[in-house]
């Protein structure tokens, strides 16, 4: 790359956790890095720390910070998300030139994006939001990159984000996903995958536990073994490493110890909010963030133990190994259904805001870097490479051949969970939504029925077109409205 030699080829602006290692990123590939941050003791501590992995650029102010940049500049804000950001927006557009790029690669809210970036492009700034995927580690080694914004931008900052994302089999994990608030809006739903796939398998610890009875060290091992195989992914590697800690302080498993409460940040919640506006059921993701909120409700779930009354309960008495398999199907089909629910609300998004979003590419980028990273995701680059307008995941000849298999187990383990009275909201919703959508008749039609009767909605007929109404209050005689 041609450069000044005393200009960065790029600026990070937020060197908390995520933008000081997304710094020493492009740093170690090479990169000249000018660095900011709002408080100058954290800038002087990566330069301490780090300052010798790689050619920094340290400024105290936003204009010295954006001085050393060369043309078109290119500034990564990684500050918190919303009025932090909107502020560092609004002084680096300050300090900057028509045709710079000013990319936010915090976790916006990608409805904020679109304005971020109507109002950018008005004052003759290109505005890129980008999902960065990876927590801190990512952001060090190769995080999955989801930029948003003008393709003019992507042509510009491609190759500088390719050469510091993951890669994987020679691909790196970022492409264009789309303009103004695609790449936040994927990474939103990323997110909100990543919430059913931990319940999931929070789902199958629970079952394991409290109906088979293994111990955490054992479950550990169970999941180590399902890690090398179809369900192997980052996810079920990193509950098998929290399953085998021992707490220090008590030698108990460390997972006795830890409160029962999950917390949330709010990407899962806009996933739902998202989908709720486009009409989209993401029933996996939905029940995973309301288990994360159930599990918190401590007062209210102190107030109903040992009250609320379980009923005659089973005690299981199945065979221990086969019970184990017939989890690990289950969890396997769950984790289809959140993918493509979650695939469903990205071409919905992408329908309503005119994103024409590649599935494929999505599908190819999360496979390393990311949090969901997982063997799993190349059936799903296969899918879409044997049918770009496939209906739904599950209806792919993968897909369709593997849930043959795994049915019986998945319905097993809902009825054994039931008897026992353990709770499997994304298990049991997911089994919900498959059999709602191969069922030849909902009782979608009792609802149009009380619909038409209390507010003469109208319902339509399997044997003719229009709308109709019966006089409910009247003889009950039929009308065609339209
Ligand atoms: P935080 O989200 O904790 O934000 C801290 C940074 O924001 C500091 O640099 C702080 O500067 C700066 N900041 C704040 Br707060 N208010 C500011 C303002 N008004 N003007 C300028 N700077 C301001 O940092 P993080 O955990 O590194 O995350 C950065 C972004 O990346 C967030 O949007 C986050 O959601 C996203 N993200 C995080 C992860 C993760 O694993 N942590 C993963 C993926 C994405 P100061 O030092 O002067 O207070």
């Amino acid at each position: 790359m041609s450069t000044p030699e005393n200009l960065a080829h790029i600026g990070v602006v937020g060197l908390a956790v995520m933008g000081s290692n997304l710094a020493r990123n492009f740093a170690h590939k090479g990169h000249t890095v000018a660095v900011y941050n709002r408080s100058p003791e954290k800038t002087r501590a990566l330069m301490a720390a780090h300052g010798d992995e790689g050619a920094f650029l340290p400024s105290e102010t936003i204009e010295d910070f954006v001085a050393s940049l060369e043309r078109p500049r290119k500034a990564i804000i990684m500050v918190q998300a919303g009025p932090a950001t909107d502020a560092v927006i609004e002084q680096l557009a300050e300090a900057m030139e028509e045709g710079d790029i000013i990319i936010d690669g915090g976790n916006a809210l990608f409805t904020d994006t679109i304005r971020r970036e109507q109002e950018m492009a008005a004052r003759g700034r290109h505005f890129v939001g980008a999902g960065i995927s990876g927590g801190e580690e990512g952001a060090l080694t190769g995080p999955s990159i989801m930029p948003g914004g003008p393709t003019e931008s992507w042509e510009t900052l491609g190759p500088l984000l390719e050469s510091v994302a993951a890669v994987v089999d020679g691909t790196p994990c970022v492409t264009h996903i789309g303009p103004d608030g695609a790449g936040h809006f994927v990474k939103m739903v990323h997110n909100g995958i990543e919430y059913a796939d931990m319940q999931v398998i929070g789902e199958a610890y629970q079952l394991l536990r409290y109906a088979a009875g293994l111990t955490p060290a054992e479950i550990s091992e169970v999941f180590r073994e399902w890690n090398a195989g179809e369900l192997n992914s980052y996810l079920i590697e990193i509950t098998a490493e929290v399953l085998a800690q021992v707490d220090a302080e008590t030698g108990q498993p460390l997972i006795d110890v830890i409160v029962d409460a999950a917390g949330q940040k709010g990407t899962g919640r806009w996933t739902v909010k998202a989908a709720l506006d486009l009409g989209i059921p993401v029933t996996g993701i939905g029940e995973a963030v309301f288990a994360r909120a159930l599990s918190s409700s401590l007062e209210q779930r102190r107030a109903a133990q040992g009250v609320l009354p379980s009923g005659e309960l089973a005690t299981f008495d199945g065979d221990r190994d086969a019970f184990i398999e017939d989890v690990r199907r289950a969890l396997y089909a769950s984790k289809f259904v959140a993918y493509a629910q979650g695939f469903d609300e990205i071409q919905a998004g992408s329908e309503e805001y005119g994103w024409n979003i590649d599935p494929r590419d999505l599908a190819t980028i999360w496979r390393g870097g990311c949090i969901i990273r997982a063997k799993f995701l190349n059936r799903i680059v296969e899918a879409y490479d044997a049918n770009p307008e496939l209906p739904s995941l599950l209806l792919d000849g993968y897909f369709l051949g593997e849930l043959s298999g795994l049915i019986d187990s998945w319905r097993r383990v809902i009825i054994t969970a039931t008897s026992l009275g353990l709770p499997v909201p994304v298990f049991a919703s997911s089994l919900s939504y498959y059999d709602s959508l191969r069922a030849e008749r909902l009782p979608a039609a009792v609802i149009q029925g009380q619909r038409d009767f209390f507010g003469a909605h109208t319902y339509g007929r399997v044997d003719k077109p229009g709308a109709f109404h019966t006089l409910w209050s009247g003889d009950r005689t039929e009308v065609q409205t339209s």
